[in-house]
């Protein structure tokens, strides 16, 4: 353990080496762990960046071969007085330098025919197959793809791209937008079949607390004591809800890499941006997810006039309608005035006895459409 603790403590104060862990696990392996300081609540936080076995693509299990200088057994390395933390200077994998420390110390000969693969500068692995075009540390890595991403939520079809966002892979469902982990028993229908609201949601709701604890949302107890102290113990975080909402402000959940943001939970009538970001249905998340879902909800139904859609589009308000490419001015300008007062005589002028029209407040959509009808003036006002 004191070893453990040694490694990471070396791995704060050197840049551009990347040491994994797990390397031998089946699922969440050759994890790189970013260490740094949460100081909204004052706490360190360590996360673990894993390469997720059903997502990989670049990498072959079965492939062996060592794509650095060559392999050498422990055996060799000890012959030519390579120590441990020449291993980690070279960016071994944490569980190599464990096993040659064990070998080298006489805890465990066993690992004499072990092998390390000795990589080229700037590469790393057990085969050396891993490599960052650049030479930053991995926090400074981290912090640049979190930038890169600002410039890529004005776009809507990028940002529901899987691979920028953390999209929920237990649950695969027909659904408008990547499911976001938030929107599983959040009691919003998300997928067409309504899988991602099975009748199991109800058993976390049932579950109950002795008096002298606290319920999480998720339906862990823990002690009552423990709420609201600053330091998160409910795996949801909602014990700290209060503290964390006051301290906060959740628009950085989408450029900074932070527990609180991962686990955060949305209140009923926001939606989830995906990143901890939660927002009313009337504001905008940062990273633009929003836009999409916004863009999917207003897009124009077949068995719908254009002029009737537009009308429409115009009582959506100003953003809706910069977001579908027309110019909010033709709303106002146009004969169809987009004042509420004179809205009712220029929908029956212009719309049919029935027509469809999406409402971002249907909490149902896109499975259950609103309907709209020469009488159904109350759905608007
Ligand atoms: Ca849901
Ligand atoms: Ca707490």
């Amino acid at each position: 353990m004191i070893f453990y603790i040694l490694m990471i403590e070396m791995s704060l104060k050197i840049h551009g080496l990347f040491h994994l862990y797990h390397t031998n696990s089946p699922d969440n392996k050759d994890c790189l762990y970013s260490f740094t300081s949460n100081n909204i609540v004052n706490e360190w936080q360590l996360i673990s960046y894993c390469i997720r076995n059903d997502t990989t693509n670049f990498e072959n299990d079965s492939d062996n071969y060592c794509h650095g200088d060559r392999d050498y057994t422990f055996e060799e390395l000890k012959l030519t007085n390579v120590d441990s933390y020449d291993l980690y200077r070279w960016s071994a994998s944490i569980e190599t330098i464990d096993k040659y420390e064990k070998y080298l110390t006489g805890v465990d000969f066993s690992f004499g025919n072990h092998s390390y693969c000795n990589c080229s500068e700037n590469w790393f692995g057990i085969r050396c197959q891993y490599s960052f075009d650049t030479r930053y540390s991995f926090e400074n890595i981290i912090e640049h793809q979190f930038q890169e991403k600002e410039s890529l939520a004005k776009q809507y079809d990028v940002v529901n791209d899987e691979f920028l966002l953390t999209c929920y892979k237990g649950l695969r469902c027909h659904s408008t937008i990547c499911l976001d982990w938030r929107e599983i028993c959040d009691g919003i229908y998300n997928c067409e079949h309504g899988e991602d609201e099975p009748s199991e949601c109800f058993l976390l709701e049932l579950n109950q607390c002795a008096t002298d604890e606290y319920r999480c949302r998720n339906g862990m107890c823990i002690p009552r004591n423990f709420l609201l102290d600053f330091s998160s113990d409910c795996s949801d975080l909602s014990d700290e809800h209060e503290t964390y909402n006051l301290r906060l402000d959740n628009s950085l959940c989408s450029f900074t890499a932070k527990l609180s943001c991962d686990f955060r939970l949305c209140d009923s009538q926001q939606i989830s941006c995906g990143d901890g970001q939660c927002q009313k249905i009337s504001q905008r998340c940062n990273n633009g997810h929003d836009l999409f879902l916004r863009y999917n909800i207003l897009a124009i139904p077949s068995n719908t006039s254009f002029q009737c859609w537009f009308l429409m589009l115009c009582m959506t308000g100003e953003v809706n309608t910069d977001l579908m490419g027309y110019n909010y001015h033709d709303c106002l300008s146009s004969d169809d005035s987009a004042d509420k007062y004179t809205f009712f005589y220029s929908f029956r002028k212009i719309c049919p006895s029935s027509f469809w029209f999406q409402s971002e407040v249907n909490s149902v959509y896109p499975f259950i459409r609103s309907f709209g009808s020469i009488c159904g003036r109350a759905l608007f006002t």
